[in-house]
């Protein structure tokens, strides 16, 4: 069978017919993410308008993707997928890939080439490297003082920084970069991190960058939104069937896309809103509202769902007790810390949600959601615990959320939390299942992990709410996640 690349790319598969020559973005974080959405959304753009608008993608360490993109001519296929239909597209806007880890000074130079107009990031929640503590950039992170030394950087945000010094000392041209991750405002979050980096150099190097970065650098924040599970062989399956051609890296993704971003690029960009982006002036209500409500649901149902044997996210929301348990943390302790955007139906965006976890085609794995928690938590929960907290009420599913992530990274004694939490990869499973083998009861180990900044400083003062997540854990072990659900459920909203 053919590969897909320039030669065989079916014409009515394409998104867009242009010819792209010039890398106007450069993306860091070429996973599935970025491809199936801010590529796609490009591509739909350039269908439209022409531009100079070609990506250059970079993979952090893996060359998996980049090798194979590379061998498709940047030719890849997004596998639109729900439950009555399946659509097959080829993106085609990307001029060129590099692996940072290989050639991490081709990444600065890509960066800091004059027409590079913007820097697009997909590295997930913990490549920002910061302290959930302080949301400060994390000055003990071996990496980030690695970088901070001189060294090739390897950090998301040394690449940013010491690229953007090359940049201002080639030519100085203002440059835009555009955070895509989960976290509450992506791009102020960003820019702290780059100008804390910026901060920490010697004076001389230190002083000529940051007023630079004061005038000529933006970071506007952004809103993303797709369901984009990993690639199985069953997304290549699908392409050898339909396109008759064989893709070794597609991208499964749900039909749903939303974008929204603010205006504020510092050397222009795509018309990205002909390509189903949305253009405003504060982004903030849309982020609040995705984060917590989709993405702050979507942990308490992997975690749930992991827990009670469920290997996909319409298995989990399919078990009833589930499915009520996210309906309760959605309306009664996400829904009140968020203000929705005028232009949004809640009942029909609530409604949408539910029906996009139940996508069974799709097959999104408890696994993939529930893993990173520790980074992910942190941006969902934090926040809305504590306006309820103050107000006197006990967030009982934000308490559930996170004592359903604490007994699948370190299972209570005697618990066994099953294979898909087992393969739920999280950087801070080694230190919590340290801590479960240290402490002799789940209110003692729910203490000391809380208090070592899990979820910030704020929250850990908190003693009612590590102690109610000390109950769950222990209801979850003893009784199973169907009972500490029903517990949390049987709370009426009025007495949190
Ligand atoms: C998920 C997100 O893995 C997760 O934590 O909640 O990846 C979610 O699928 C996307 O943010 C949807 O836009």
């Amino acid at each position: 069978m053919n590969r897909l690349n320039a030669a065989t790319t079916p014409p009515g598969a394409l998104l867009h017919r242009r010819a792209l020559r010039e890398t106007g973005i450069v993306h860091l974080g070429l996973g599935n993410f970025h491809r199936a959405h801010q590529a796609v959304h490009t591509a739909a753009a350039l269908d439209h308008t022409d531009g100079p608008w070609g990506i250059l993608g970079v993979a952090s360490r893996s060359g998996d993707v980049a090798n194979a993109m590379r061998e498709q001519d940047f030719r890849y296929s997004v596998v639109e997928i729900s439950p009555h239909d399946t659509r097959i597209t080829v993106p085609a806007v990307h001029t060129g890939t590099l692996v940072g880890a290989q050639d991490p000074d081709a990444v600065l130079d890509a960066i800091a080439a004059p027409s590079t107009a913007i820097v697009t990031l997909t590295v997930t929640e913990h490549g920002y490297t910061y302290s959930p503590r302080t949301r400060g950039l994390d000055l003990d992170n071996p990496d980030v003082r690695a970088d901070l030394g001189g060294a090739p950087p390897k950090t998301a945000i040394g690449q940013l920084t010491r690229a953007l010094q090359r940049r201002l000392r080639a030519h100085a041209s203002p440059v835009t970069i555009l955070s895509c991750d989960n976290l509450t405002g992506n791009g102020s979050h960003t820019a702290r991190l780059v100008r804390e980096f910026a901060e920490a150099l010697p004076a001389g190097e230190r002083d000529e960058l940051t007023a630079w970065l004061d005038t000529a650098v933006t970071f506007p924040n952004s809103m993303v939104d797709r369901i984009i599970p990993a690639t199985t062989d069953a997304y290549r399956a699908a392409v050898a069937e339909r396109l008759g051609l064989r893709d070794t890296v597609p991208v499964p993704a749900e039909p749903f896309s939303m974008w929204v971003l603010e205006d504020d690029f510092a050397s222009g960009r795509p018309r990205w809103e002909h390509g189903g982006a949305r253009f405003t002036a504060d982004v903030l209500p849309y982020e609040l509202l995705k984060l917590r409500l989709l993405n702050g649901t979507h942990s308490l149902i992997a975690y749930l769902g992991a827990l009670a044997g469920r290997d996909t996210i319409p298995a989990s929301t399919a078990e009833p007790f589930i499915a009520e348990a996210a309906r309760r943390v959605l309306h009664d302790d996400y829904l009140p810390s968020i203000e929705v955007p005028a232009d949004v139906d809640l009942d029909d965006y609530v409604s949408q949600l539910f029906d996009r976890w139940s996508n069974t085609a799709l097959g999104h794995r408890t696994r993939q959601v529930g893993s990173d928690g520790s980074a992910k938590l942190a941006q969902r929960i934090p926040e809305p615990a504590l306006l309820h907290l103050r107000a006197g009420r006990m967030p009982q599913h934000l308490a559930l959320t996170t004592a359903a992530y604490l007994c699948c990274m370190a299972p209570p004694e005697g618990f066994d939390a099953g294979p898909h939490a087992a393969a739920m990869a999280d950087p801070a499973r080694a230190s919590l299942v340290a801590a479960a083998g240290r402490t002799r009861s789940a209110a003692a180990f729910a203490a000391e992990v809380i208090h070592s900044g899990l979820l910030g400083d704020e929250l850990a003062a908190r003693a009612e709410f590590t102690d109610r997540v000390a109950e769950f854990i222990d209801i979850i072990a003893t009784h199973g996640p169907a009972t500490a659900a029903a517990e949390a459920n049987r709370q009426p909203a009025e007495q949190r």
